[in-house]
């Protein structure tokens, strides 16, 4: 039998194995969640396998393992994601043909697992699967939360959150480990015994470990994801149960279990703010034991763990790690304090990845003793050996009554990474200018970048198999091997290749549109699309204002000679953030007049999807003709959603913010929109007490926009609706939306004259995918390994 066949039908049999005797049921009467779950076990026996074999030699090495602390893992779904990374699309298919099952429909049953907010999130998943091709030795440690972020939806326009609730049905990709647990304290007291200090918390709770494993491309390594859930260590109390009290007996496991409930829970309230300190102490404490635990294992010199161990800080959420790994090599296995400081600074690494003031970490040092008592007496005394061997500076992690988490981070890691370029520099002169001063080599650049696993193999089949038939399958990983796709850009024949595929890709998306929401788009139009979390310094609202000016353009002369264009937008916003919110519902708004509207509808459209996760952006940014990138100069740290629509053909028209600089750098100013003023400018601007009105006096545009945000245009039933809207951007306008309006249209006008032009459109789009190689977050792991963890891949 040739071997194809016979693998076909030995994938075939596992599969109708799992749905027999893991799923118990028959073919006959297997419902779609049945059949997913049998599938997603045949390639999860597959996965193991290579799990199995990369731990062992892992051990067998003994080399530098790197360990990836995050608060958050947006993943998605899994199962495409094995299937592709195994490379067995072709066998999965068949497999189910035979039992008359649509692959697709099968894949789409699946939950993601939103176990994160947004770009922190999401490159720490594109993280863990490079770090699995490349080979790297290594574990990400987060939380298992039960309700990952909201699910919204719309109604009247607006924004309602409803909890999400992934872990209702199981989940076929994690292992629980019973056997990994390990108990942790808050609040009681510090004593002193027999010459030593001690740490006796009042409140204990256990951390369970569940296991997923993590396969890099072509199944040659599997790293693991290890997240962490609350147990009670004592989960029921039979003697408040026999006296009656059957609430309170119960109380214990239910407040363990709201650890690891949800993710980011409002940060606005001192509850709120309590239990998320707790979250982070949860999870961090709970992976240095299992770092410790491990490391002694194989081990018996202490000191040997900076070349054992890499330990990055996914931001400042885990930096309570830096001191509870202090304490326990100090209190516990009474090292000196010099020693332990030393260990862990030779450990820890941290990446910044905002500078936005509202989103720096700083805890109240009251509530922050009461929960962490002996974690605070330690960060002292680590600002006061920061503080000796700097003698003229005082720049303390805990100051005017607050524990900075930045500083402390900052002060304990042996490398500071910015995620570009531009933000490297930024973190030098601004938030970190004086500690960059103290310590000059300590901070470093990693530019980000994103998974074409996912990115572009899988979420886009079209233009992944043009890209394989013309240059073979080498890029998927190494991806720097587009460029030579260059010399093809000129061939006319491979150009309608690539023209087609992006039609298809845009027919496909607005099927899906039509049949989710009953939009029917016009797929001629541009696909202009702005896909992020809500927020002013993105500038949804840039965008939407631009809408409206285009808008009334077209209505005042309808027989104009304008591009057609559909303008979506999706993401969410923090239920507590009432402005971003009623940013949505304005352009929900708009949708509705303007969709409505004979006169221009032909040329505009504006949709707005609701509930953005992973998945949607799979979907539309193979679609995108046009990719919004438009943060006030200085605000995006990167961005990685940039990324992502340059790698799939899209062309971009941004700001020379984050990342996008050097993507514009990459691609060519030639094929990049540019617009805006420079990050310095930006300041300079600010300057300007009445900068806002002077912009609109200057553009009768952009006052006309306004203008119909104020008369009711777009909320008639509630004149009154958008006023605040408007008044904040003429009266404050913190992000320079009016200063950067002209400059923006003038951009998207010059958008609309390069889309009049169909085949140099596509040589443009096609460029940038052929100059994107190097926005692989392959190459962001082998910087990491290079630049900070000193760490070497274990592929032959
Ligand atoms: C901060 C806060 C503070 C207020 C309470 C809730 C909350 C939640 C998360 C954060 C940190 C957000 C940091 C973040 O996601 N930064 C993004 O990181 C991406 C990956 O480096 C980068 O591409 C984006 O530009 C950057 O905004």
């Amino acid at each position: 039998m040739p071997r194809k066949a016979r693998t076909s039908s030995e994938f075939r049999d596992a599969l109708l194995k799992h749905l027999t005797y893991t799923m118990g049921k028959d073919p006959e009467h297997a419902q779609f969640f049945d059949w997913r779950m049998a599938l997603s076990h045949a390639i999860r026996d597959r996965m193991v396998d290579h799990w199995v074999a990369s731990t062992r030699k892992t051990y067998e090495q003994d080399g530098k393992r790197v360990y990836y602390l995050s608060m958050e893992f947006l993943i998605g779904r899994l199962l495409e994601d094995g299937i592709f990374n195994l490379d067995m699309v072709e066998e999965v298919k068949e497999a189910l043909d035979h039992f008359g099952m649509d692959m697709r429909t099968i894949l789409n049953d699946e939950p993601d697992a939103a176990l994160g907010n947004g770009g922190l999130g999401r490159l720490a998943a594109c993280f863990l699967d490079s770090l699995s091709t490349i080979g790297c030795p290594a574990m990400g440690y987060g939380i298992r939360y039960e309700n990952g972020l909201f699910k919204q939806s719309f109604v009247d326009g607006r924004q309602v959150e409803s909890p999400e609730t992934w872990l209702q049905e199981p989940h076929p990709w994690e292992f629980e480990r019973p056997e990994v647990r390990f108990t942790l304290g808050f609040g009681g007291d510090v004593i002193y015994e027999n010459g030593k200090t001690l740490w006796r918390p009042a409140e204990l709770i256990q951390a369970e470990a569940f296991d997923t494993p993590i396969i890099g491309w072509q199944g040659k390594w599997a790293n693991t994801l290890r997240l962490w859930a609350g147990r009670a260590v004592d989960p029921f109390d039979l003697g408040l149960f026999n006296a009656g009290d059957f609430a309170a007996a119960a109380e214990h496991e239910a407040l363990a279990r709201t650890i690891s409930r949800v993710l980011y829970p409002e940060d606005s309230n001192e509850a709120g703010k309590e239990l998320r300190l707790k979250q982070e102490f949860f999870f961090s404490a709970a992976s240095i034991r299992d770092i410790l635990r491990r490391f002694d294992s194989q081990h018996d010199d202490i000191r040997m763990l900076p070349k054992k161990v890499a330990i990055q800080l996914n931001d400042t959420h885990p930096a309570i790690a830096g001191p509870e790994m202090l304490r326990i090599l100090h209190d516990e296995r009474g090292l000196s304090f010099e020693d332990a400081l030393e260990i862990v600074h030779g450990c820890m690494n941290y990446t910044n990845h905002t500078l936005l003031p509202e989103a720096l970490e700083r805890w109240d040092e009251r509530l922050f003793g009461r929960l962490l008592p002996r974690h605070l007496q330690i960060i002292d005394r680590i600002d006061d050996a920061h503080y000796k061997a700097h003698p003229h500076r005082t720049l303390s992690a805990r100051s005017d009554g607050q524990v900075k988490m930045g500083e402390l981070s900052f002060i304990v890691a042996n490398r500071v990474n910015g995620v570009s370029a531009l933000h490297t520099d930024l973190m030098k002169k601004t938030v970190f200018r004086e500690l960059h001063e103290l310590h000059p080599d300590r901070i470093v650049n990693e530019t980000n970048g994103v998974t074409p696993r996912r990115w572009l193999h899988s979420c886009n089949p079209g233009l992944s198999r043009l890209i394989t038939d013309t240059i073979g399958e080498g890029w998927v990983d190494d991806l720097e091997q587009l460029e030579r796709l260059e010399p093809l850009i000129g061939d006319k024949a491979w150009i309608e290749r690539f023209e087609t595929v992006k039609s298809d890709n845009k027919q496909a998306l607005a099927s899906y549109v039509a049949q989710t929401h009953g939009v029917k788009l016009n797929t001629e139009a541009m696909f202009d699309v702005q896909i992020k979390r809500m927020h002013e310094y993105k500038r949804q609202h840039l965008n939407i204002l631009e809408a409206i000016a285009h808008w009334q353009e077209i209505k005042d002369n309808p027989n104009g000679d304008w591009t057609p264009r559909v303008k979506i937008f999706a993401g969410k916003a923090a239920q507590g953030y009432h402005f971003a919110k009623d940013i949505i519902r304005l352009i929900n708004d708009v949708a509705k007049l303007v969709n409505a509207d004979a006169a221009t509808r032909d040329y505009l459209q504006v949709i707005f999807l609701p509930n953005y996760n992973v998945t949607l952006a799979e979907r539309l940014i193979p679609a995108a003709d046009l990719s919004e990138q438009i943060s006030t100069a200085g605000k995006e740290a990167s961005g990685t959603g940039n990324m992502k629509f340059a790698l799939n053909g899209a062309l971009t028209v941004g700001t020379l913010d984050g990342a996008n600089v050097e993507i514009r750098e990459r691609v060519g100013p030639e094929n990049f929109f540019l617009f805006g003023m420079l990050a310095d400018e930006v300041m300079q601007r600010r300057m300007i007490h009445d900068h806002a009105q002077q912009a609109i006096n200057a553009d009768p545009r952009l006052a006309r926009a306004l203008n119909a945000l104020r008369d009711g245009t777009f909320s008639p039933e509630d004149p009154g609706r958008y006023t605040h809207i408007a008044d904040n951007l003429t009266w404050s306008d913190y992000f320079l939306v009016c200063s950067d309006f002209s400059d923006y249209w003038r951009a998207q006008r010059e958008v609309d004259e390069a889309y009049r032009n169909p085949e140099k459109w596509a040589e443009m789009a096609a460029l940038n995918v052929a100059r994107s190689g190097w926005f692989s977050s392959d190459r962001t792991i082998r910087g990491y390994m290079c630049d900070i963890w000193g760490a070497e891949s274990l592929l032959a």
